[in-house]
C-alpha cells in the first residue's frame, strides 16, 4: 500500500476516506486553508479554498452556526458541540421503524419496501449503534426455511459491514388475522397455543442474531366489548404464557432477559395492563420476577396525559427499567409515534436528564417513524433528529447540572436544618408518641414561597438557549 502510495501521481483514493468526506459534506461545506495547493486542487478535491486567514473566518457562515467546528490551521479546534450519534450511546431503532412505508388506516403506503438488509445500511449510514425486529419484520411469516436462511445471510452481512448489533428482538403477535383477538388472552384455545410456538420461535431467531433483551408487547391483548372476555381471565392467562416462556428461556440456557410494554389502547379499544406501573405489579406475580422488567414508551403514556418520566422512574428505582421506547406523541390523540423530542421538549429534556443522571446504560431504542410525506432522505432526517436531540438534551442536562444560579436555587429549595430527623425513618413507639407532642407552626410554614417559578422559567431559558 505505502509503495502505491509513495509512486509520482497516484490519484486513487482510499475508500474509506472517500466515504468519510462524503459523509462530512452531506452535512457542513467544508473550507480549505491549505500552503502548499492551488484553489484549482482545492476544488477539484470538492471542498472550498480559503485564502486570506482569519478574514475568511469571520466571513464563513459556519461560525454563525454553534453547533458546527472549524479545525484552524495551526490545529488548534474552536471549541463547538459535536451532536453525531457515538457507538457508545447505545442509539438503536426497529426495522419496522425506519422500515415504516406511512401506510395509515386512511391510506396507503406512501414508500416503497426495503428488505431489512437494505434498513440495516441506512442505520448504519446515518450513525446507529443497533437494530432490532420482530420476527416477521425480518422473515415473513409464510417464507420457506430456504427463503429464512437467505434473508438471514444477508442480513448478516450488513450487519457485519456496518458495525450494528441486536440489542433487542420482540414477536409479532398483532398483525396476522388470527390474533384478530388477541394472543395469549385470545378466547380461542388454539390461538393462545399457537402463540407460544411463535414465541418461541421468534426468541431462537432473537437469541441466534446476539439479543439480550426480549420485548413483549401485546398490542392485541384487549377487548372492544368487555362482554366477550373475563379481564380476570386474560391476566391469568397472560401470567401462565409468561411463565412457561421464562422456563423455557431458561431450560435453553439462554443469556435473555423480557421486557413488558404497555399502552393503553389502541389497535384494541382497551389492551391489559395499560400503564408501566400495572406491568410493574403484573410482573410481581410471576414465578421468575427477576428476569422480567419493562420497556416503557413515551407516547404511550402521553397518550393518555400521564407522566412519562414519572413511570420511568418508578420503573428504575424498581430495578426494571431493562429497556425504553423514545418518541414522541400529542396526549388524547392516535399512537403517533412522532420523532423523539419534536412535540414536548420539556418532558423530554426531563426523560433524558433522568436517564442520564442515574446512569441508564440500556439501549436508547427510538420507536418512531417519519411522518408519511417523507421519502428516504427524509427517514434519515428523521432517525438523524431523534439521535441528535437525545444529544442535545444530554447537553442542556449538564448544563442544568452545573448551572451556578439554578443549583443554588436547588439548594435553597431542597434545605433541610435535620430538626426533623428524629421523626424519619422507622416506627417505633417512642418516635410516635414524641412525634404526636410535636407542635407545628402550621401557617409559617406554608407562607415560605418555594421559588419554582424562578427555577421552571431559568429551565426554559436554558432550553430556549438564552442561557450561557
Ligand atoms: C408497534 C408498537 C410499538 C412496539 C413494537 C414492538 S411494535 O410498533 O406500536 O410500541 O414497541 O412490538
Ligand atoms: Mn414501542
Ligand atoms: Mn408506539
Amino acid at each position: 500500500m505505502l509503495d502505491l502510495l509513495a509512486q509520482p501521481g497516484i490519484q486513487s483514493h482510499d475508500q474509506w476516506q472517500v466515504q468519510i468526506q462524503a459523509q462530512t459534506q452531506q452535512r457542513a461545506d467544508v473550507y480549505v486553508f491549505a500552503v502548499g495547493l492551488c484553489d484549482e486542487e482545492i476544488r477539484s478535491a470538492l471542498f472550498t479554498p480559503v485564502r486570506d486567514l482569519p478574514h475568511s473566518l469571520l466571513t464563513i457562515p459556519i461560525l454563525a452556526k454553534p453547533d458546527q467546528r472549524v479545525d484552524l490551521p495551526n490545529n488548534k479546534e474552536i471549541p463547538m458541540t459535536d451532536y453525531s450519534p457515538k457507538p457508545e450511546h447505545k442509539f438503536t431503532f426497529g426495522l419496522w421503524t425506519v422500515g415504516s412505508r406511512g401506510a395509515d388506516p386512511f391510506g396507503s403506503a406512501t414508500r416503497e419496501y426495503r428488505t431489512p438488509a437494505e434498513l440495516v445500511y441506512l442505520l448504519g449510514e446515518v450513525g446507529a449503534y443497533g437494530v432490532n425486529f420482530h420476527d416477521n419484520d425480518l422473515i415473513p411469516i409464510d417464507a420457506t426455511p430456504a427463503e429464512a436462511e437467505d434473508i438471514k445471510k444477508e442480513f448478516r452481512k450488513a450487519l457485519t459491514d456496518t458495525g450494528l448489533v441486536v440489542p433487542m428482538a420482540t414477536t409479532n403477535l398483532f398483525s396476522d388475522p388470527i390474533f384478530k383477538d388477541g394472543a395469549f388472552t385470545s378466547n380461542d384455545p388454539r390461538v393462545r397455543v399457537y402463540a407460544l410456538q411463535k414465541m418461541m420461535n421468534a426468541i431462537d431467531l432473537g437469541v441466534e442474531f446476539g439479543a439480550k433483551i426480549y420485548v413483549f408487547w401485546g398490542g392485541r391483548e384487549g377487548t372492544e366489548t368487555d362482554s366477550s372476555k373475563s379481564a380476570i381471565e386474560s391476566i391469568k392467562r397472560s401470567r401462565e404464557a409468561l411463565n412457561f416462556l421464562c422456563d423455557y428461556t431458561l431450560e435453553k440456557r439462554y443469556d435473555l432477559k423480557f421486557a413488558l410494554e404497555a399502552k393503553p389502547n389502541e389497535p384494541r379499544a382497551d389492551i391489559y395492563n395499560p400503564t408501566t406501573g400495572h406491568m410493574l405489579a403484573f410482573i410481581s406475580t410471576l414465578d421468575h420476577p427477576e428476569m422480567v422488567g419493562v420497556n416503557p414508551e413515551v407516547a404511550h403514556e402521553h397518550m393518555v396525559g400521564i407522566n412519562f418520566m414519572h413511570g420511568v422512574a418508578q420503573a428504575w428505582e424498581a430495578g426494571k427499567l431493562f429497556h425504553i421506547d423514545l418518541n414522541d406523541q400529542y396526549p388524547g390523540r392516535y399512537d403517533q409515534d412522532l420523532r423523539f423530542g419534536s412535540r414536548d421538549i420539556k418532558a423530554a429534556f426531563f426523560l433524558v436528564k433522568f436517564l442520564e443522571d442515574v446512569g441508564y446504560t440500556g439501549s436508547r431504542h427510538f420507536d418512531a417513524h417519519a411522518y408519511r410525506t417523507e421519502d428516504f432522505d427524509g427517514v434519515k432526517d428523521f432517525a438523524r433528529g431523534c439521535m441528535r436531540t437525545y444529544l442535545i438534551l444530554k447537553e442542556k442536562a449538564a448544563q442544568f447540572n452545573a448551572d451556578k444560579e439554578i443549583q443554588s436555587l436547588l439548594a435553597e429549595i431542597h434545605a433541610d436544618d435535620g430538626k426533623m430527623n428524629p421523626y424519619f425513618g422507622a416506627y417505633t413507639p417512642q418516635k410516635a408518641a414524641l412525634l404526636k407532642a410535636h407542635v407545628f407552626d402550621r401557617s409559617a410554614i406554608a407562607r415560605r414561597g418555594l421559588r419554582y417559578e424562578r427555577l421552571d422559567q431559568l429551565t426554559i431559558d436554558l432550553l430556549l438557549g438564552v442561557r450561557g
